[in-house]
């Protein structure tokens, strides 16, 4: 089953979106298989973000990610890295649509709430990044078949 890596960042914390966020997916019909709140190291934010390294919002992004707590989390569902970012809406949340999370909640590109993968090998390049698999739990939910047919 296809799994993808969703981090709730700094300013959804603060926010008070983690129930939001996390109920989004849920009654969307994803299942949560890994779940943890954490501080964020630089190296690790660095890493996570290692393919902007050059871009001249880097250093400010990886402050930003290590300074207040962000949670992480792995959902797992037919589809589900393109259908989570559809979820989260665009980079930019004052073009993000309405009806996604950046589009309903936030104002600014800096302050973006939410980091999703953006695709199905990065996904799982970011899962090992940020979780043992000791922290993921294989479990399928009794209501699959009102959910797959
Ligand atoms: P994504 O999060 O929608 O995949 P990316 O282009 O991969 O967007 O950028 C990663 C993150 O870097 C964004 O979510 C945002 O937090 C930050 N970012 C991207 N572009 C800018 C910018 O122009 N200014 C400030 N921060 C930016
Ligand atoms: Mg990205």
């Amino acid at each position: 089953m296809e799994r993808t890596f969703i981090m709730v960042k700094p300013d959804g914390v603060q926010r008070g979106l983690v129930g939001e966020v996390i109920r989004r997916f849920e009654t969307k019909g994803f299942t949560l298989i890994g779940l943890k709140l954490m501080q964020v190291s630089k190296e690790l934010a660095e890493e996570h973000y290692d393919v902007h390294k050059e871009r001249p919002f880097f250093g400010g992004l990886v402050e930003f990610i290590g300074s207040s707590p962000v949670v992480a989390m792995v959902w797992e569902g037919d589809g589900v890295v393109a259908a989570a970012r559809n979820v989260i809406g665009a980079t930019n949340p004052l073009t993000a649509a309405p009806g996604t999370i950046r589009g309903d909640y936030g104002v600014s590109i800096g302050r973006n709430l939410i980091h999703g993968s953006d695709a199905i090998e990065t996904a799982q390049r970011e899962i090992s990044l940020w979780f043992n698999e000791k922290e993921l739990a294989s479990w399928q939910p009794t209501i699959t078949p009102w959910l797959y047919e």
